[in-house]
């Protein structure tokens, strides 16, 4: 049998590029045109295929080696003819090219979509490991797993019909097709299910199961569909979010005076301005000052948004719903007012569309129309931080000389300790305290 060095083939453009990825292993059996090792550039990954068939004797490269086109990949005891594009030619044959930057996704972005459908993808699975094939993890190239990350999907659970278990853009889009048509679960999706999933996938110890009726009487109903939706959503947060929640008041005595007599004078119109109003343009005046509580994180990268829609939690018959005023900073308190009123209303009657309840880029739970004095708000990702405001109520407050009684509102502020830090998060709720102790100040 004739040993045979497999090289790597002409490269186009590329001068040297990276070994990323090690497809086979000295004994492998391999096939003429089968993938050996991926290569990659900082604008491209490669596979490099075989030249001919045969069994791998030696590897010529590792995890991590630079290459060129010539470099000698491995050495192969063939066992057939060599392909007949490797006779004709001195290297192996042509390579696959994947521009890593070009990859066919779905229109996944929508925030519902990927928040609701598909679970999040395990740290271990997000983080591009070169040494993936020998920490055993899934077969599959950078531009599949990029593809896959992107979609959110756990690409250690998505079965592999190529050679040796590969896995293919194919089977990505196959597992997501099966979690959307609810035929397959994620094991995080099963985990997040509240009393179904036993936590065992995030490594806890079982969900202590209860004989209720042991006890006394019950009565089982099911979940509704906004409250299972909402409620993967909101355990998803929670237990990925390093998320820290600072309190504050604010002193609302003037403005709360304003916002009465607005009222008065705008009886006529319809329109009720609430303290929730104020808030929202409020918090785009933080917001703008601190652009990173109006950000998002995307791997290694923080997206800092330009525009400034704000949701706001109702409450509703079927469960926590989140519309959102879009452009809040090109809108006056009355026009917000208004807005807040629709879309309230739509959420009660279960008419919101998609599109009002996407895009937001921070968030306002307020609990001011029922009562409490500070809770923690969980963060409702992508945002990175979410306002939390109570009931107000008056208080004596220092005034240097005297205690005078002041209309204080509670803010509770909630922040993902990966993109701010608690500085931050305390100058964020002293300056929204300014504002809404002087709401001239948003003119500023
Ligand atoms: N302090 C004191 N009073 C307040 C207040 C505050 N912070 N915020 C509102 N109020 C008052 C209002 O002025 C109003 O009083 P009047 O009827 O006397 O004028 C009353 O409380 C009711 O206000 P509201 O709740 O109807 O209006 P809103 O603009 O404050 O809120 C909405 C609208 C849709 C956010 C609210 O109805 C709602 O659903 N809140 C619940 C949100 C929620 O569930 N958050 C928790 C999410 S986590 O599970």
């Amino acid at each position: 049998m004739a040993l045979v060095e497999v090289k790597v083939p002409d490269i186009g453009d590329f001068d040297e590029v990276a070994v990323i990825e090690l497809m086979v292993k000295v004994g492998d059996a391999i096939k003429a045109e089968q993938s050996l090792i991926t290569v990659e550039s900082d604008k491209a990954s490669m596979e490099i295929p075989s030249s001919a068939a045969g069994v791998v004797k030696e590897l010529r490269v590792k995890l991590g080696d630079k290459v060129k086109q010539g470099s000698v990949v491995l050495v192969l005891e063939a066992s057939g003819a060599p392909s007949a594009q490797t006779a004709a030619l001195p290297v192996a044959s042509p390579i696959t090219t994947t521009p890593a930057s070009v990859v066919a996704l779905p229109p996944v972005s929508s925030q519902v979509a990927a928040a609701v459908v598909v679970a999040p993808v395990s740290s271990a699975a997000q983080a591009h490991s070169p040494g993936a094939l020998t920490l055993g993890l899934p077969h599959a190239s950078p531009s599949v797993r990029k593809f896959a990350r992107e979609l959110g999907v756990p690409l250690e659970e998505v079965k592999g019909n190529g050679p040796k278990g590969r896995i293919s853009q194919d089977d990505v889009q196959a597992f997501t097709k099966a979690v959307m048509a609810g035929s397959t679960q994620t094991k995080a999706q099963a985990a997040m299910a509240p009393a179904g999933g036993d936590g065992a996938a995030l490594g806890l110890i079982p969900w202590p199961k209860v004989d209720f009726a042991k006890f006394g009487p019950i009565e089982r109903k099911e979940m509704g569909r906004i409250k299972k939706i909402s409620g993967a959503n909101l355990l998803r947060n929670a237990i990925m979010i390093p998320a820290v929640t600072n309190h504050d008041d604010a002193d609302i005595t003037d403005l709360e005076a304003f916002r009465v007599s607005t009222n008065k004078e705008n009886e006529k119109s319809g329109v009720k301005v609430t303290m929730l109003a104020f808030l929202i343009k409020a918090c785009v005046a933080a917001l703008k000052k601190y652009p990173e509580f109006n950000s998002s994180l995307d791997g290694d990268a923080i997206v800092y948004k330009n525009y400034w829609h704000i949701g706001f939690a109702a409450d509703t018959p079927n469960g926590l719903m989140v519309p959102v005023i879009k452009d809040a900073d090109k809108k006056g308190i009355l026009q917000i007012s208004q807005e807040m009123g629709e879309l309230a209303k739509k959420a009660r009657e279960g008419k919101l569309s998609p599109a009002e309840m996407t895009g937001a880029t921070f968030t306002i739970s307020s609990l001011g129309g029922i009562g409490g004095k500070y809770f923690t708000p969980i963060i409702n990702a992508p945002e990175v931080a979410i306002m939390g405001v109570c009931k107000s109520t008056h208080e004596p407050v220092w005034d240097g000389k005297q205690f005078v009684p002041r209309l204080m509102l509670p803010l509770s502020l909630t922040w993902d300790h990966r993109v701010i830090d608690g500085a931050a998060a305390a100058r964020f709720n002293a300056y929204l305290g300014q504002i809404l102790g002087d709401f001239r100040r948003v003119l500023l």
